[in-house]
């Protein structure tokens, strides 16, 4: 019996609920359940929230005892590449200019006193952490399922063993940094989700300020309500939202049709989720700009959102 929970972002707070309401309990500083059912994290433990250092002591400690499983999210694969230097070209593989360091900050911030505990507790954990993970009756992965990404991983290791312990290769760092070589475009966009270059004149301007010719795509959407350009595309402008869809960019467009359920965070999604029994779940509610918290519990197919 499996639980999942999506992107947590420091809201060590919400997740002790969450663990409550689905009948989890702490013993030996370690949560776990009576009936002994495992949970699945879909990664995004780290930055933004108030409890980052508390989170990952919690998640981790399940994994160490065996009774969850985390998968990698952007912003841990984002704090390895920020942290390892580039021996080759200098500074570190994630550039430490305003934006990086403004998105990983409230990490920054709360291990300030804990950077042995970073340096040899997390980071190296990280880098064990999988890209997603296949099971009998669910998949799961941080933002985009892609098969093709999947099948290049499983003949293709990223990995290299430094005394006996796991890492993503150096050599992977370098190429996922330069966006070179098959490995920038599987890791990002499992990591990150895909994007789809917009028909000329419909760039819009994003919340940073941004302007992008670009947008980021619900893979999501089952093909039957893919019927508008709101329908597949994220952070859109308005004024093109309503337009129909034409039969190119439908063909074109990623699809999910596996009959094996996925289940992805990462898109920061608005309200609360609806569909239990949809093939594709995505149980990041945004927690960490006042959403939710959400999990699914795999057997009854129920969402538990606090
Ligand atoms: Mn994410």
């Amino acid at each position: 019996m499996v639980d999942l929970i999506g992107d947590i972002h420091g809201h060590a707070d919400k997740l002790e609920e969450i663990l409550a309401i689905m009948g989890y309990v702490k013993e030996g500083g370690v949560y776990q359940h009576p009936a002994k059912r495992k949970l699945v994290f879909l990664g995004d433990y780290i930055d933004r929230g108030p409890k980052i250092r508390e989170t990952l002591q919690i998640v981790k400690a399940m994994c160490d005892a065996g009774h969850a499983r985390a998968i990698m999210g952007n912003h841990e694969f984002n704090a390895i590449c920020f942290h390892t230097k580039d021996k080759e070209r200098g500074g570190f593989y994630r550039k430490h200019t305003v934006v990086e360091i403004d998105q990983h900050i409230e990490t920054l911030r709360q291990f300030r006193n804990y950077t042995q505990e970073w340096e040899q507790v997390y980071l190296p954990w990280f880098h064990t952490l999988p890209l997603y993970l296949e099971q009998d009756d669910f998949r799961a992965v941080h933002a985009c399922w892609d098969d093709t990404h999947i099948n290049w991983l499983e003949t293709n290791s990223i990995y290299e063993f430094i005394q006996g312990q796991k890492r993503i290769s150096e050599m992977v760092l370098a190429q996922y940094a330069a966006k070179k070589s098959p490995v920038y475009e599987v890791l990002e966009e499992l990591l990150k989700g895909k994007e789809f270059d917009l028909p000329a004149g419909q760039e819009f301007v994003d919340k940073d300020g941004t302007t992008r010719k670009s947008a980021r795509i619900k893979w999501f959407q089952p093909v039957e309500d893919r019927k508008l350009h709101k329908d597949v595309f994220l952070g859109i402008g308005e004024e093109f939202g309503d337009l129909v869809l034409d039969e190119s960019i439908h063909a074109a467009l990623h699809r999910y049709d596996a009959d094996k359920s996925v289940f992805f965070g990462h898109y920061w999604l608005k309200g609360k989720p609806t569909d239990a029994l949809a093939k594709s779940i995505c149980l990041d509610y945004s927690v960490a700009k006042d959403g939710h918290l959400v999990a699914y519990r795999l057997d009854s197919k129920e969402f538990v959102i606090v």
